[in-house]
């Protein structure tokens, strides 16, 4: 372990937060969470997962599946979470969050799993034969990843606060029957961006695992289809721009994409946009999206042109957590009861 590390578990509280390799990286997941890990990781000791085990609550194609976990390391270097500060890894080189996920799974209640949002949003419409027991249990190895690190922090968008609350309730629940052994960890969401839409059906959160491709902007997309994806995207034929999520909630995401890339207010953005119209809005999207990702796209072919390097990230990663992860593990067993040798 470095000593920048070994240093940063003593002196500050830990974040943990994760991304699954179920699609392309969205600038959705970028505004919601990401943009909060850059910014967050060093004022905390920072763990970053790619969490390949909730991927796989979904089909993955086992031919894309590495490279795309691969390619997540990568595209968090590139955005600015700097590997000697904080711990990037893969969520499955590390067993004792699945280990922990069992012990956790025999004090969650099918009911608080059934309320989950995400699970009755994934499961809408299909027969009950053919949804998998992973998706169902998806926020039990999500507290698992949190808990299992005595994380103080979590930054989240909002889709995933239902998440957080359900690892607090394990965590308090836990606590009460076997005594202190977890941090109750607490969200930390963003104001502006929290909940970035669909492009073309404004209504709904943008996903990376979306049928239409239409609906997200990835990362790494080219120029000319974040433009056409921005021109095409569902506004409404009222006249001016006001910031309206409720009744206007395609221009409001606009603005939100906007206000989080400029850094300024959706609001104020507003205003400032009040006399022009949909078309000189989404060309300022369009640039201010384009500006913003091609130097990051530059860094991020760069190391992915240099796979050696972040293999070596990904095995210290892995090493450092699974041996980070142990004592929370052993804590839990003992306190359960089980015999330790
Ligand atoms: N549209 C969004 N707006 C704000 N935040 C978002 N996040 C994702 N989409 C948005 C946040 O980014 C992180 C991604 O976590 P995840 O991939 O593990 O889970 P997710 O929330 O299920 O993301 P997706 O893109 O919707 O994935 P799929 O389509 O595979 O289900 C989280 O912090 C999330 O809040």
């Amino acid at each position: 372990m470095s000593s920048q590390v070994s240093m940063n578990i003593q002196t500050k509280s830990t974040l943990f937060s994760g991304i699954q390799p179920s699609g392309l990286l969205t600038i959705g997941g970028y505004i919601g969470a990401l943009r909060n890990w850059v910014r967050l990781q060093h004022e905390y000791d920072c763990l970053f997962c790619i969490v390949d085990l909730h991927a796989i609550t979904v089909r993955q194609d086992p031919k894309t599946f590495a490279e795309r976990c691969l390619s997540f390391a990568a595209q968090y270097i590139a955005l600015g979470i700097d590997p000697k500060t904080a711990t990037i890894f893969l969520q499955s080189h590390v067993p004792a969050h699945t280990e922990l996920t069992w012990l956790l799974n025999c004090h969650a209640y099918m009911g608080e799993l059934s309320r989950m949002t995400q699970f009755k949003d994934k499961t809408q419409g299909k027969k009950e034969q053919t949804i998998g027991v992973g998706l169902f249990d998806y926020p039990v190895l999500m507290a698992a990843d949190i808990l299992l690190y005595q994380t103080k922090l979590v930054p989240v968008g909002a889709d995933q606060k239902q998440h957080l609350e359900l690892t607090r309730d394990l965590a308090v629940r836990m606590n009460h029957y076997y005594g202190q052994i977890f941090t109750v960890p607490e969200a930390f969401i963003p104001e502006v961006g929290a909940r970035v839409m669909s492009l073309q059906e404004p209504t709904k959160k943008m996903s990376k695992s979306d049928e239409n491709e239409g609906n997200y902007i990835a990362l790494i997309e080219t120029p000319d289809v974040i433009r056409k994806k921005i021109k095409r995207a569902v506004t409404d034929a009222t006249m001016g721009i006001t910031y309206e999520p409720d009744t206007r909630p395609g221009v409001a995401n606009l603005l939100t994409i906007l206000g989080a890339l400029t850094d300024r207010a959706p609001t104020a953005l507003a205003e400032q946009y009040a006399d022009k119209g949909n078309a000189a809005l989404k060309g300022d999207v369009a640039d201010a999206l384009i500006a913003f990702l091609e130097p990051f796209q530059a860094r991020y072919h760069e190391l992915m042109d240099n796979r050696d390097a972040l293999y070596a990230i990904l095995r210290r990663g892995a090493e450092q957590t699974r041996h980070r992860a142990e004592p929370t593990l052993r804590r839990v067993y003992g306190a359960m009861g089980f015999w330790q040798g």
